[in-house]
């Protein structure tokens, strides 16, 4: 129960005494723990901002516990902070979700609209940031909606691998329970109401199903409003659940390799280095697809998000002119 103390100070090379974990921010002041499995509270003078994951020096004066510094960051993870500005494309701040990941959970709720466009959304932000992503359906008690989810993502995305549960189905509660790695980070994200909280829950406890607090309809209004880190006792793992999203984006460049690596595997054999794999000769994507190697709603996929991503970048360019 040291959340990760012992094995990040041998991994760095630090004396374990005198450093803690965050696992909860509120304002300025924050919940820590220490390598000793300690719950403490600390506080910070400086203007430095921290998060949940963190591993922080501290100093103790007066019995109270202060934060003097972050140490070396594994990961961050973060996306666009949320605004309904009309023209936060100017200055899209990336908001800090957690540091020092190692795995990160997308959930999708059956019962919420599903669209590939948010998987990929989903995919791209955080792939460049965390290598081992799982996507996980919540809610597969809507079974029809469940089936047509992982049809349309296998169809397109065969290499994906999406597990699905539902709180009300034990054996996949368990099967769940063995994709979380022991002594490892492990963080939950999707929109409001996908089943963060209900499924940290279970994890915590390990109770098998927590039937009073599931409403069939799915709308439960335990809103999270913080991010906060638990000890899973099941899988022996660090759990941090999340508040929900309103939307997923970000101003930084996406990598787009999880979904299309077999798209780039086959650039290299293009005729020429910069083949945009539309109408060149020598397009070895495009003869691919003739081949009924390559799958054609997949490159259909490819194009269209390379259009949205090429469309915000020169919308990007052409304000910051204009503005400057
Ligand atoms: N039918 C069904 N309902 C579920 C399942 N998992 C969660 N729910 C319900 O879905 C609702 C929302 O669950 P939460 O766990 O609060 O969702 P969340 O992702 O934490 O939401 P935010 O904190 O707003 O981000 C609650 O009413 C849950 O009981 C499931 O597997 N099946
Ligand atoms: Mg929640
Ligand atoms: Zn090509």
């Amino acid at each position: 129960m040291d959340f990760g103390i012992n094995a990040y100070c041998i991994r760095h090379g630090f004396v374990i005494a005198d450093i803690v974990r965050i696992t909860e921010k509120n304002r300025n002041v924050y919940q820590v723990v220490n390598h000793k499995g300690d719950h403490l509270q600390a506080i910070t003078t400086n203007d430095k901002d921290y998060y949940v994951g963190d591993f922080v020096s501290v100093t103790t004066v007066d019995n109270q516990l202060f934060i003097t510094h972050c140490l070396t960051r594994e990961n961050v993870i973060s996306k666009a902070r949320n605004t309904t500005s009309k023209d936060f494309l100017f200055h899209v701040e990336e908001q800090i979700l957690a540091t020092n990941v190692d795995q990160l959970f997308i959930l999708i709720a059956a019962d919420q609209r599903f669209t590939l466009s948010k998987l990929e959304r989903y995919l791209m932000v955080f792939s460049g940031m965390v290598k081992d992503i799982k996507i996980l359906i919540s809610k597969n008690d809507y079974q029809l909606k469940t089936e047509k989810i992982l049809e349309d993502v296998s169809r397109v995305y065969p290499h994906l691998r999406i597990c699905s549960y539902s709180i009300l189905n034990e054996e996949s509660l368990l099967h769940l329970n063995t994709l979380f790695e022991p002594g490892e980070t492990a963080l939950l994200v999707g929109s409001s109401g996908v089943g963060k909280s209900t499924l940290t829950n279970y994890l915590l406890n390990k109770v098998s199903i927590i039937t009073n607090d599931v409403r069939m309809d799915g709308k439960g209004k335990h809103t999270t409003t913080a991010t906060k880190m638990y000890h899973a006792t099941s899988s022996e793992s660090y759990l941090i659940d999340s508040p929900g999203f309103k939307g997923i984006q970000t101003s930084r460049e996406i990598d787009s390799e999880i979904l299309f690596e077999d798209i780039s595997r086959l650039a290299v054999e293009c005729k020429f280095n910069d083949c945009k794999h539309q109408s060149e000769p020598g397009c070895a994507v495009k003869s691919a697809i003739k081949n009924q190697r390559l799958d054609s709603e997949m490159y259909a996929r490819f194009l269209y998000q390379k259009k949205k991503r090429e469309g915000y970048e020169r919308y990007i360019r052409d304000k910051n002119r204009k503005k400057g």
